[in-house]
């Protein structure tokens, strides 16, 4: 069990994690022990794990004058250099990848399996960005007048905020860096203030790193602070980017503040993903899919599968095969690999999930599986729930939001048009998939009369995406993209450039200017 080999204090001393951790880094040098003082609590036995200050104003601002420093040096920096910083920072994550899954899984409440899962997306996502500092592309284009070359090329942008979430304390924020440092950017990270820890860990692999590599002190900024910092981050010109993954919530408020001067901002916010299950489908690969995408990481992903949408004919079928899966599922501590089902990440959570049930049950929902907060041996932090799956209707209010929670609604159709309409029916569009062996339904469910989403998968469930393609939804979802295919483009500015090699003036369009 992998639970006996886990050792906290081993653990902090990996990371050089101390009783009480200082607020900012710049990436060699950790300050501000002025601030506020914020207790990490684990999720999987409650105990304090450690204490950590939270950054003041004056903590940020020391660190943005220090990335935007940092930057002046780094863009000039070859891209493949700095893609060579980052292979490094790759092999580092390798060498630390069982003690940082463990300290994801432990001060996150996700599987030991998924805390190991979370640091391999950050290895693939450093080796990706490797490739890619050889190929920050831009286009040439042929110009309309004589003797004009024209092009178009990507400069690094400057000093890219990061705001990330609980649920992928560490993953999130390398699908930001890995790609931001290649294109030249340096980053200010805002951790979740509920997952302190990994990032000290994380900032602690890199601090050696980048030593080794004479990388100015400031390509790597971590602020630890709750919304106020996400405020300053937000509202701040000298920061060109920002990046907040989390809440539609957060990120309206976000998006409006950077939207405000204009700056950028790339938004992964809510999901509320359905599987539609076809009466063409492997109901073998349907249900390990759907069970999966709706408890794993307890639900708190924001691409968990919160709605199945199943043909009438199979609806029974799949009913009954559902209860059957949902009762072998064991809840309990994550590091041990024998349970399915970690805690949520702290009581605000569960608070949050109990609503959301009486919700449901006050609009008429029906219980297929009950759920429940978790009492007793085992379960002390009270942070753990059961899982729960209710038959709905499609108009109930509930069903339009996203519970951060094992909460999975039945819902049934007739008509495969009818389905993709109740699978876009929703004001969030990050990711869905349909189970089916037909090709016509899975080809409309493709088309552009099908998934209004950003992820749309086929015989795949909704969650655990490859950091290959870019992620990000539409509508409340936010409109962002990160990781993989071209999402490095949002972290340059793109300049196009047109050079006159000939001895006349010819002007565009064919205006004639003649003095
Ligand atoms: C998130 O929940 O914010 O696709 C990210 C997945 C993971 C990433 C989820 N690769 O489920």
């Amino acid at each position: 069990m992998a639970q006996s080999n886990f050792n906290l204090q081993q653990i902090f001393s990996t990371f050089n994690i101390k009783e009480t951790n200082a607020a900012a880094s710049t990436g060699s040098n950790w300050f501000g022990r002025e601030g506020e003082v914020k207790t990490s609590f684990s999720p999987v036995d409650g105990k304090e794990i450690a204490k950590v200050y939270l950054a003041t104003e004056a903590d940020y601002n020391k660190l943005i004058e220090k990335a935007q420093e940092a930057f002046q040096e780094w863009r000039l920096w070859p891209a493949p250099r700095r893609g060579e910083v980052v292979r490094q920072y790759s092999e580092a994550l390798r060498k630390f990848k069982e003690p940082l899954g463990q300290l994801v899984s432990y001060e996150m409440g996700k599987s030991y399996q998924e805390g190991l899962g979370e640091v391999q997306e950050m290895i693939d996502i450093c080796d990706f960005a490797v490739g890619l500092s050889r190929q920050l592309h831009g286009l040439t284009m042929h110009s309309e007048r004589s003797k004009h070359r024209m092009y178009e090329q990507y400069h690094p942008l400057g000093v890219v905020g990061i705001i990330s979430a609980f649920n992928f304390p560490v993953a999130v924020w390398s699908w930001n860096t890995a790609l931001a440092w290649v294109c030249g950017d340096t980053t200010i990270w805002k951790p979740s203030e509920k997952t302190p820890l990994t990032a000290l860990a994380c900032q602690h692999i890199l601090e050696e790193v980048f030593r080794k590599n004479e990388v100015p002190e400031g390509v790597s900024c971590v602020v630890m602070g709750d919304y106020r910092i996400g405020e300053l981050m937000s509202n701040d010109k000298r920061v060109p980017l920002v990046s907040a993954t989390g809440s539609t919530r957060m990120g309206k408020k976000v998006g409006a503040a950077v939207g405000a001067r204009l700056g950028k901002a790339l938004l992964e916010l809510g999901g509320n993903n359905a599987m539609i299950i076809s009466k063409d489908a492997d109901l073998k690969l349907a249900i390990i899919g759907a069970v999966f995408g709706a408890v794993g990481t307890a639900g708190q992903r924001c691409t968990s599968t919160r709605r199945l949408i199943i043909h009438e004919d199979i609806y029974d079928t799949v009913k009954q095969k559902l209860k059957d899966a949902y009762k072998q599922l064991s809840i309990g501590n994550p590091l041990d690999p024998s349970n399915h089902v970690g805690p949520l990440i702290d009581k605000e959570a569960v608070e949050m999930y109990k609503n959301t049930l009486q919700k449901v049950e006050k609009e008429g929902g029906k219980v297929l599986v009950e759920g429940g907060a978790l009492e007793g041996a085992g379960y002390e932090s009270g942070c753990y729930v059961k899982p729960a799956v209710y038959e709905v209707e499609k108009h109930f209010e509930v069903v339009q939001q996203e519970t951060f929670a094992p909460v999975l609604y039945l819902l049934k159709y007739s008509d495969i048009n009818e389905a993709i309409a109740i699978q876009n029916g929703v004001p969030q569009g990050l990711s869905s998939a349909i189970m089916t062996n037909n090709l016509r339904e899975s080809e409309l469910f493709l088309s552009h009369a099908g998934s209004d989403c950003g992820i749309a998968n086929v015989n795949i469930g909704t969650s655990g995406a490859e950091i290959g393609g870019a992620f990000g939804g539409e509508k409340e979802t936010g409109g962002g993209r990160e990781s993989g295919s071209d999402a490095w483009k949002v972290y340059m500015r793109r300049q196009t450039n047109t050079i006159n090699y000939g001895e006349d003036l010819p002007l565009a369009q064919g205006i004639k200017f003649n003095i």
